[in-house]
């Protein structure tokens, strides 16, 4: 292996550490978040990256439902939830659910992942109902479904633990959890950015214990805003600690804070460099979780595709009517075609592998073919 040419030396001892596969303690992380050579960080990313997967591109065929925007907590992060009197506020019928499956049915996705707001009113047995009903329509579709925030509040609201519900879900047909939620553990500036929401202990706790129950699950940390590379490194750190003990988390994606129409709108909007830095440091730090996610809808088809060679080894999917981030001002796609997330790959000389939610290989019909390419 050639000897690469560190603009800062400092990252000499950390190439030396990640050679040898040792862990980074906190003041790397620190010092990877600070240094200005992002190219030097990215060779040390793209070693484990390539360690890990080679040249593989990991993308899938996926759906958003997002069954409500109704949401009792006002993160000033959110640009998505609103008051269930804001007349433009919706929420779905049971039925308007299982049709917009439906349409993902059609385009052949393997996975719709489901996220909603905190709904006063929606119960418990109402999600359990949605999720049965896209199961008994959809059986081949895997369902990823509800943050921890969401968890928490159904516990809240029918007094049963989080177990419980997880379990009652389990049951009714969620298959695994999406990441979302986690934003940054600092108490500080969680107290300022979603103080409505629980805390990073409870998330981290919800994890757990959907890890011990054998539910696979995704992790995200959101930056950008008023963190610090300290509050960044932390997070980091708690994830690894969990995914040390439990093993459950399959896929860590950071994401970006886009500040339009939220009451942090003064915020200036991410960088390209941080975009790629945070994808490079996190796969740094992350030595025992799999997967790094380029999202491109928070990052650009640009910028994901670049981040190819700088840790990510997975771009998300087709996505289909994104509602979160468009809130909040995103200017990319609400989806991309198949054909068009093989181009982002192969044009960063990487070999495109259809994924389903858990990475086994996704098998397609010529049928299937047709609708997608
Ligand atoms: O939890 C909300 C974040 C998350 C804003 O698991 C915002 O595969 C930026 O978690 N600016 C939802 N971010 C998205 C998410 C996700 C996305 C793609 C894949 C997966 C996965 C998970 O978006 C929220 C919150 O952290 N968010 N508002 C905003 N204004």
């Amino acid at each position: 292996m050639n000897q690469p040419n560190f603009d800062d030396q400092r990252l000499i001892p950390i190439l030396e550490k990640v050679k040898a596969g040792q862990r980074l303690p906190s003041e790397d992380g620190v010092t990877l978040y600070r240094t200005p050579d992002l190219l030097g960080v990215g060779y040390l990313a793209n070693l484990v990256r390539e360690r890990l997967h080679g040249d593989i591109t990991f993308f899938n065929v996926n759906r958003h439902i997002n069954p409500t925007d109704v949401c009792v907590a006002s993160c000033r992060l959110c640009a998505f939830g609103k008051q269930k009197r804001n007349e433009n506020s919706y929420t779905m019928s049971l039925e308007e659910v299982w049709h917009r499956a439906g349409e993902g049915y059609k385009e052949a996705v393997s996975e719709f992942h489901i996220v909603g707001g905190l709904h006063p009113e929606l119960t418990l047995d109402w999600y359990c109902e949605m999720l049965r009903g896209l199961k008994q329509r959809y059986p081949d579709v895997h369902l990823k479904a509800f943050t921890m925030v969401e968890i928490s509040y159904f516990a809240q609201r029918t007094k049963l633990s989080h177990r419980e519900v997880l379990l009652k879900l389990k049951a009714a047909g969620m298959d695994s959890q999406p990441g979302g939620g986690a934003e940054i553990f600092s108490e500080r500036v969680r107290r300022i950015i979603c103080d409505h929401k629980i805390d990073g202990g409870e998330w981290l706790e919800i994890a757990r214990i959907s890890h011990e129950l054998g539910l696979k699950t995704n992790c995200t940390m959101l930056y950008g805003h008023i963190e610090s590379e300290v509050d960044r490194v932390d997070h980091l750190v708690k994830l690894r600690n969990l995914q040390d003990e439990t093993g459950g988390f399959v896929t860590f994606i950071p994401l970006a804070f886009h500040p339009d129409n939220t009451s942090l709108e003064h915020i200036d909007k991410t960088t390209g460099f941080d975009d790629i830095r945070n994808i490079a440091v996190s796969r740094l730090m992350l030595d025992n979780i799999p997967h790094i996610k380029a999202y491109w809808v928070m990052m650009t088809p640009q910028i994901a595709q670049i981040a190819q060679r700088f840790g990510a080894d997975d771009i998300d999917g087709t996505v289909v009517e994104e509602k979160i981030y468009h809130d909040a001002g995103a200017t990319t796609s609400q989806s991309l075609r198949r054909g068009e997330l093989l181009r982002l790959i192969t044009e960063a000389g990487r070999v495109p592998f259809e994924r389903d939610t858990l990475y086994r290989p996704v098998e397609r019909t010529e049928a299937a073919f047709t609708i997608l390419v």
